[in-house]
């Protein structure tokens, strides 16, 4: 089953925005796996932004996020990773649609609410790195709506 790495960045904890991400997800039909408020530190999300290290954002990128707690998770279901990141909306969220979660709730390209894994092998890298006790899977039963997932 394909897996995403969601985490409810700093601005979307203090903006109490945890539950409405959270009923997003489940309400689309995605399975939650996993799920943490943490304070990450500096070098934790270095890492997870290594590919970005040399950008001019970078500074305030990390220091933005080390602002407060985050809430990770991980979502898992069909096209999870891409559908995920269409729910997220655009990295600006001036150019997300409304009914994306930028899209409703930011307009600062450095306050956006939300992250959201690119593709499916940097979700299992990040999943890893923010879950490394690792992820235990559990049965679903939802048949009572006669679809299975
Ligand atoms: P995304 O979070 O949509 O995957 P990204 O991985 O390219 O986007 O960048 C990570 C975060 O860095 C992004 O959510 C917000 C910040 N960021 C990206 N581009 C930026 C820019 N041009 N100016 C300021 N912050 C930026
Ligand atoms: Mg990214």
């Amino acid at each position: 089953m394909e897996r995403t790495y969601i985490m409810v960045k700093p601005d979307g904890v203090q903006r109490g925005l945890v539950g409405e991400i959270i009923k997003r997800f489940e309400q689309r039909g995605y399975q939650l796996m996993a799920l943490e408020l943490l304070h990450p530190t500096k070098e934790h999300l270095e890492e997870h932004y290594k590919d970005l290290a040399g950008k001019p954002f970078f500074p305030g990128l990390i220091e933005y996020m080390l602002s407060g707690p985050v809430v990770g998770m991980v979502w898992a279901g069909k096209e999870v990773v891409k559908i995920g990141r269409k729910m997220l909306g655009e990295t600006n969220p001036l150019a997300s649609l409304p009914g994306s979660i930028r899209g409703d709730f930011a307009i600062d390209v450095g306050r956006n609410i939300c992250h959201g894994s690119d593709a499916v092998e940097s979700a299992e890298r990040e999943i890893a790195l923010w879950f490394p006790r690792g992820v235990p899977e559990y049965k679903r039963d939802i048949s009572v709506h006669g679809l299975i997932y």
